[in-house]
């Protein structure tokens, strides 16, 4: 079994790679749920459904969230009554929260609903939330939040991570991040049994901080992949200094890492053996390896399914897990 640690765009677009070298059913996607919330009742797990749709091909690849051929005209009608509107549920994607929402109501637990979605988009992989209890990433406003209005909000100030990533197009500079629950979340059914056991563990190319580091916040997780380190491989999301989608390289800037490879380095030392870095990074490598990490240089910007799929192989082979093509 193949373990991937993952969050949304990159993990998912790391996870298409493995996919077409790794049989479906030996691979396993380990989930971050911090970023999930409740709105309009509805139970939302982004980066489960970025994944699920990414796997069946039906993932509005202009955004990378939610689902191609989408149309919003529930959104359009919260407009009209002034409600709450700006995280976007197009109506397709409404289809997915009404049913993990029922489901839930119903007693079913998040890893028994994310694979039943899973299944229904065809997909062999196992798609496992990292936990079935309440992890929410909370972030801390470093400085006076003018807008949008009337929600300013002054420094100091602890916010959802949707709050943050949508609401203020993550512009806000940020002070802290925390994992509401993560004292007493429990893995999902399995999860430490899978990393035990797993030829190799994979981190995907995700938010080292708010997509991973919720993951790793879950009780027995880290200590679960730090006993595999030798088998452990993480993918650096930060190429040239910059990450490839999304706040992650501000964001550790803002949290006193270094926004490089290097940085991602010592976040990682303690449970990854292997750092792959993109090409444009090639003259960090020492560096890198100076963290205690090896350190393994390949293009990482998946622009292709094939990039993609290279990826995957070469990131298997640095910790000696084999691929079937
Ligand atoms: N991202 C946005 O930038 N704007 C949105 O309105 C938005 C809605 C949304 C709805 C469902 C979903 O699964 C994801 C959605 N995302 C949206 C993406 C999401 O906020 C982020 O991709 C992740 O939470 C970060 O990994």
């Amino acid at each position: 079994m193949i373990v991937t640690l993952a969050g949304g765009v990159g993990a998912a677009r790391m996870l298409s790679g493995l996919v077409q070298v790794v049989p479906p059913a030996e691979l396993t996607a380990v989930v971050n749920v911090g970023d999930d919330l409740v709105l309009h009742g509805l139970h939302i797990s982004p980066d489960l459904d970025t994944v699920t749709y990414t796997l069946a091909g039906a993932i509005n690849t202009e955004t990378g969230w939610g689902l191609s051929g989408e149309t919003w005209q529930a959104r359009e009608m919260l407009e009209r009554y002034g409600g709450l509107s700006w995280f976007g549920l197009g109506d397709r994607d409404l289809g997915t929260h009404l049913y993990r929402t029922q489901r839930l109501a119903e007693g079913a637990d998040l890893a028994a609903v994310t694979a039943e979605i899973a299944t229904a988009w065809g997909l062999e992989l196992s798609i496992v939330p990292v936990t079935c209890d309440p992890l929410r990433t909370m972030v801390t406003l470093a400085a006076d939040d003018a807008g949008p209005q009337p929600l300013g909000l002054p420094a100091g100030t602890e916010i959802g991570f949707q709050e943050y990533f949508v609401q203020r197009h993550h512009s806000v500079p940020v002070a802290a991040v925390r994992f509401e629950g993560a004292d007493t979340a429990r893995p999902s059914p399995g999860v430490l049994e899978l990393l035990a056991a797993a030829e190799a563990v994979v981190i995907a190319p995700s938010n080292p901080v708010v997509s991973i580091g919720p993951v790793l916040a879950v009780p027995g997780v880290r200590e679960a992949v730090a006993a595999r380190r030798p088998h452990v491989a993480a993918v650096s999301p930060i190429v040239a200094g910059a990450a490839l989608k999304g706040p992650a390289d501000r964001m550790l800037t803002e949290l006193g890492h270094e926004a490089s490879v290097v940085g991602v380095a010592r976040l990682y030392a303690e449970v990854a053996s292997v750092l792959v870095i993109d090409e444009a990074d090639a003259d960090r490598a020492d560096e890198v390896e100076a963290e205690g990490v090896r350190c393994v240089v390949a293009p990482t910007v998946m622009r292709t399914p094939e990039a993609a799929a290279t990826l995957a192989r070469t990131t298997l082979a640095a910790v000696g897990a084999e691929a079937i093509s």
